[in-house]
């Protein structure tokens, strides 16, 4: 561990001890400790800055927090935060003169492009959202989708400052007649000699979404990364992460869903067996979710007697009323404390529940409700993706007491 010190981690850590404990494999030998060792790949470089071992690495373009990274502090440390890129970030020079960036507003009474410096001007509001990937806890689905096996590290609890998108819109004059949607698009470079709407990163969302809105500068109390959209990006609280676009250039409303194939096709809710189309649910609001954090297995096994279980719990558009927690694999359940500072509706909530746990095999779960009475589901809803999960069994942990 000395040498990291002297050494960039991320050089270090490939293949290193401190890299294989982080992966739980301290044990291990032979075979399956060098078939590790080979899999830590290392940060790619948009994202070099970020805390190697509080990360999965799926791809360079998909980085997930560990389960038992995310802390008891309720904000997600943005070195620990989760990145999804569907394209490859741009270069990092858009961050060179961040207040010469433009964004187009349309679909108001007086469309206009506006700088980051003239967006500024028009109002500052912080809020907390939870950013999740609405592949979330995809790799719980038994009929493996395509796409990212998340665990339950494709999200975090951020602050957000910029502008209230409505206070940009009043300033053009309100919302053109007969706009149904509010449609962000990224401003990354498209790939050449392929359709554009087959890669564009652009999302529609209900026109309602607006009140809640920000064009974001700031997260975590430091200027906009590459990483996660910087110099702006458009924020939708209580939306899933592919609504929240990043490198945001443009923000229309429309009467129409954009014909991206992204939000065509992409991210729909299709039943099992069927073929994506725009007539079946995009993802859009949250649903209630929470799960544990510790104690984990991974952590190897505990001494009996008195544990705090704790984990985070979010309602989407809505708090969180309560959670309870079963020691028992959802037989009996208990109510949770909820704990640390409520930072409003979108932000998630701490729980914690101190249990005595005896020698033997235990599966803790958690089930949130939110202040509107909706109940954490037991079971995932069943689609092609993998999006959506909110299964409070697929999230229980197992762990051992001896
Ligand atoms: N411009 C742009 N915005 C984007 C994406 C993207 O690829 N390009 N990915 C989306 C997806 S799928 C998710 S889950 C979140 C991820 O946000 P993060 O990388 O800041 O964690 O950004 C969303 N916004
Ligand atoms: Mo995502």
């Amino acid at each position: 561990m000395k040498d990291s010190m002297t050494l960039p981690r991320r050089h270090v850590l490939a293949g290193s001890a401190a890299a294989l404990s982080a992966l739980g494999l301290a044990g291990w030998t032979g075979a399956a400790r060098a078939q590790a060792s080979a899999a830590v790949k290392p940060l790619p470089a948009y994202a070099g800055w970020k805390t190697t071992d509080a990360l999965i690495v799926h791809s360079s373009n998909t980085l997930e927090t560990r389960r038992a990274a995310f802390g008891t502090s309720v904000i997600t440390p943005s070195n620990r935060l989760y990145v999804r890129n569907n394209l490859p970030a741009p270069d990092a020079a858009i961050l060179d003169s961040r207040d010469a960036w433009t964004v187009s507003v349309e679909g108001v009474k007086n469309p206009r492009t506006l700088t980051l410096a003239e967006l500024r001007t028009l109002g500052v509001e912080t809020v907390a959202t939870v950013l999740q990937c609405s592949g979330n806890g995809r790799g719980f689905f038994p009929s493996k989708p395509s796409g990212t096996p998340w665990s339950v590290g494709a999200a975090g609890c951020v602050v957000w400052s910029g502008v209230p998108l409505r206070n940009v819109v009043a300033a053009l004059g309100g919302v053109a007649d007969g706009m149904v949607y509010l449609t962000g698009t990224g401003g990354e470079k498209l790939p050449e000699g392929v359709d554009p709407l087959s890669v564009l990163v652009e999302r529609s969302v209900p026109v309602k979404a607006m009140e809640d809105a920000l064009l974001a500068w700031e997260m975590n109390g430091e200027p906009l990364s590459l990483a996660h959209g910087g110099p702006l990006r458009l924020v939708v609280p209580g939306y899933q992460g592919v609504n929240n676009i990043k490198y945001v250039k443009r923000v229309a409303f429309t009467p129409v869903q954009s014909q991206a194939r992204i939000m065509s096709h992409g991210y729909r809710m299709s039943p099992p067996g069927s073929k994506a189309s725009p007539d079946q649910p995009s993802v859009w609001e949250m649903g209630v979710k929470s799960w544990i954090n510790g104690p984990l297995a991974e952590s190897g096994p505990l001494k009996p007697g008195l544990v705090q279980v704790h984990g985070v719990a979010f309602g989407g558009t809505q708090g969180v009323k309560g959670v309870e927690v079963s020691v028992d694999g959802g037989k009996t359940w208990r109510s949770a404390q909820l704990v640390g500072p409520d930072l409003g509706r979108f932000a998630w909530r701490q729980f914690v529940l101190p249990v005595q746990l005896e020698a033997g095999t235990h599966t803790l779960a958690s089930r949130a409700t939110d202040v509107a009475g909706n109940v954490q589901a037991e079971q995932r809803e069943e689609n092609l993706g993998g999006f959506n999960n909110t299964s409070w069994r697929d999230h229980a942990v197992t762990v051992t007491v001896a």
